[in-house]
């Protein structure tokens, strides 16, 4: 087969047999290595994304799909409707990793962030004593907490919910890292049973809060005998620099073991994506007993939550994070990134900001939200050999794998910025 037409037989396939709910980037993938990918031409690329923050260990790490392969010829799958011998080793090794006491298994980060839903809402009403079917939750304007009928309710993206209704209710919405909206709802609304909020908003355009906003919000929380709903599903797992982006930046050394003065715990902690290392579908809602109590049998499930090959999986994905010290690496570099790119805007007309932490970062193009300037930097950037997206219209996130090395942002941040300067104005 030519090999031009190898990518748009691909691709036809997908438009011919698929619905299409997405618009990507027009590569055609079929093999990944740490931070490289390869497409079914044979071109290389610097993998910018990271399947969203889900591969923050590097594409198919050994270690983790060596786990994987063996547990495979093990047992893959038993439902819970039988123990197995490997999920409450899982649940100690997992919630003591984080430092909460009970762990609820799931899959998709969506599907743990409506299990946070239904727990936080039946702690309100058994705990806190909240009339039934009356509990609220804040959320943030610009959220995101995945695409099911019960999340795109309180989303704010239009695009997400329009002809999705009836939407469901319980939901009121703040504006993002504004802690006297928080207050003020807290004080005026007596039904409130949780906030959910992500400590850096991804895909409004990777949105990093005041650095104590998460601590200001988590001691209103406290006041106001509310549950703080910590949405790490794509900022957790050292992607930010610290374990979990809560934390701030707090000096832990990237694991919160110790409690440490900017350190925020959460009530709910909401994890997914990299938890598996984006080997296979891993998702978990962390709390403590007294909250986690409040879910007796037959009132939450699923076939696959807790399966053999997620607990597996995850433990080595976990383990992979602390053995070779990514979060400390992704606070490194990301400040090295930062800087590169800073030194770059000091020139630039077409780049705004760099904006992010850790290895979370994004800059902001100097166009409207409707322009395609920032999707043509991408295929810039694609044809020089590295994969990045827009989120919103005028802003590219960047996001690699968290085993990058130094000589590696460099070289990304040579290509980055020879692609930005082709489109300065002349
Ligand atoms: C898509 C965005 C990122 C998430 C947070 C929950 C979920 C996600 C903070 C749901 C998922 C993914 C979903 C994917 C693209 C990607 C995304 F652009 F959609 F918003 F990363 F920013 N909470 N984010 O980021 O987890 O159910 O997908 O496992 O839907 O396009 P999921």
């Amino acid at each position: 087969m030519e090999t031009l037409t190898k990518t748009s037989h691909y691709i036809n396939l997908e438009l011919e047999n698929g619905a299409h709910d997405y618009h990507p980037i027009p590569v055609v993938l079929e093999r990944g290595e740490g931070v490289f990918l390869w497409d079914v031409e044979g071109k290389k690329y610097f993998d910018f994304l990271s399947a969203y923050s889900a591969v923050n260990q590097g594409h198919c790490h050994p270690r983790i799909v060596n786990a994987l392969k063996e547990q495979a010829s093990k047992l893959t799958l038993t439902s819970r409707a039988f123990h197995n011998n490997k999920l409450g080793h899982y649940m100690e090794y997992v919630t003591k990793y984080f430092g909460f006491e009970r762990l609820l298994p799931s899959n998709t980060g969506a599907e743990a962030v409506e299990a946070a839903i239904k727990i936080t809402r039946k702690w309100g009403y058994v705990k806190k004593g909240i009339p039934e079917n009356k509990a609220e939750i804040i959320v943030c304007s610009q959220n995101f907490h995945g695409r099911t009928s019960t999340i795109i309710s309180f989303s704010s993206d239009a695009g997400s919910k329009t002809n999705f209704g009836p939407h469901a209710q319980g939901f009121i919405t703040i504006p993002y890292n504004d802690i006297e909206a928080l207050e003020s709802i807290l004080e005026t609304h007596p039904h409130i049973a949780g906030f959910l909020v992500e400590p850096i908003q991804g895909e409004a355009g990777v949105y990093t809060p005041d650095v104590d906003f998460m601590s200001k919000a988590n001691a209103l929380c406290k006041e106001y005998n509310v549950l703080l709903m910590a949405d790490e599903i794509q900022t957790g797992i050292g992607r930010t620099g610290s374990l979990l982006a809560v934390c701030g930046n707090c000096s832990c050394k990237g694991h919160c073991e110790q409690q440490k003065e900017t350190y925020t715990r959460p009530d709910v902690l909401i994890l997914g994506k990299a938890i598996s290392g984006g080997t296979y579908p891993v998702s978990a809602v962390l709390c403590d007993t007294e909250i986690m109590d409040v879910l007796q049998p037959g009132q939450h499930g699923s076939t696959f939550g807790g399966n053999p090959m997620a607990c597996t999986v995850a433990m080595e994905a976990l383990e992979v994070i602390r053995d070779e010290q990514l979060t400390q690496n992704a606070r490194k570099l990301g400040q090295l990134f930062r800087s590169k790119i800073q030194d770059y805007i000091d020139s630039s007309t077409i780049v705004l900001k760099v904006r992010g932490r850790g290895l979370l970062n994004a800059i902001v193009i100097n166009d409207t939200e409707q322009s395609d300037t920032a999707w043509s930097i991408c295929i810039k950037l694609m044809e020089n050999g590295l994969l990045a997206k827009p989120t919103h219209g005028n802003i590219i996130r960047f996001a690699p794998p968290l085993v990058i090395n130094e000589s590696q942002i460099l070289e990304c941040v040579s290509i980055i910025t020879a692609t930005l300067k082709s489109f300065e104005p002349k």
